[in-house]
């Protein structure tokens, strides 16, 4: 169960940002639009919201979920693996400190990107990408052991252009795991129930679940309709202006 959520209003600087996406410049008012109504969402999964106001210094700082790994045990600041986002880490200490007695982080030459760490039960995917190093997956693999948990890697880089893991996983409830159809034959994922997801709509493989409901990007019927029939409660989000960002519904928040 999930109480609160670490968000960061995107700046004026939004589209300045890091993206490898042909979809065009995002509007900057429609983002502020599309985060508030991606906050009131979190809010309506029964979330405290700790808001974190715009960083006119790191255009991607909206993407709070790549600075922290966040479990019911401890937080773990990460390093993330582009060079204009280390700063960013900074920025969530302070909020991260006030809710979590125990602290680490990862050290260089290790970066790892929060978006690459898919929780899933009592065991994180780690993926190895090109933001998250072997070494960076190796540090973490040991901190999260220290608290009892397991984790394995899953290997993406050269899957056709993934930023990170959670751009193509998303565990849900009962080991059921949304998945691109591309990843679905990897035998990390042999014992999980897969839900695939087509080519065309593998944005939506980064959908969340916070408490009741499975946060969603709109746009995406197929898949909206199979949670459905799963039984899922779908709160289903605009996601338009950061998605031209390369980011997804998980990255704009830490939930914990
Ligand atoms: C970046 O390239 O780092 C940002 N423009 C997007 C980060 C998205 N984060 C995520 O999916 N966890």
């Amino acid at each position: 169960m999930f109480r609160h959520a670490i968000v960061r209003t995107p700046g004026e600087n939004f589209a300045g940002g890091l993206t490898s996406s042909t979809l065009g410049a995002p509007d900057v008012s429609k983002a502020l639009l599309q985060h508030e109504a991606y906050c009131h969402g979190l809010e309506q999964c029964g979330l405290e919201l700790v808001c974190l106001a715009a960083d006119l210094q790191h255009p991607d700082a909206t993407f709070v979920e790549d600075t922290a790994v966040l479990t019911s045990r401890s937080a773990i600041l990460t390093r993330p693996g582009a060079t204009s986002r280390l700063g960013e880490v900074a920025g969530v200490r302070d909020a991260i400190q006030r809710y979590f007695s125990s602290v680490r982080e990862i050290e260089a030459p290790g970066t790892v990107d929060g978006g690459d760490i898919c929780e899933a039960g009592s065991h994180f995917f780690i993926g190895i990408s090109d933001r998250t190093n072997e070494e960076g997956a190796r540090q973490l693999s040991r901190l999260l052991a220290a608290d009892g948990f397991t984790s394995s890697t899953v290997d993406i880089r050269g899957t056709s252009s993934i930023l990170h893991l959670k751009s193509v996983i998303a565990c849900l409830d009962d080991n059921d795991l949304v998945v691109m159809a591309e990843l679905a034959g990897r035998e990390e994922f042999a014992r999980r129930n897969l839900i695939r997801v087509s080519a065309e709509e593998s944005y939506a493989c980064n959908c969340v679940l916070v408490n009741d409901r499975v946060l969603i990007p709109a746009g995406f019927p197929r898949l909206q309709s199979e949670l459905a029939s799963l039984g899922y409660k779908l709160l289903s989000l605009d996601m338009s202006e950061f998605r031209k960002m390369d980011g997804g519904l998980s990255c704009l928040s830490l939930r914990f």
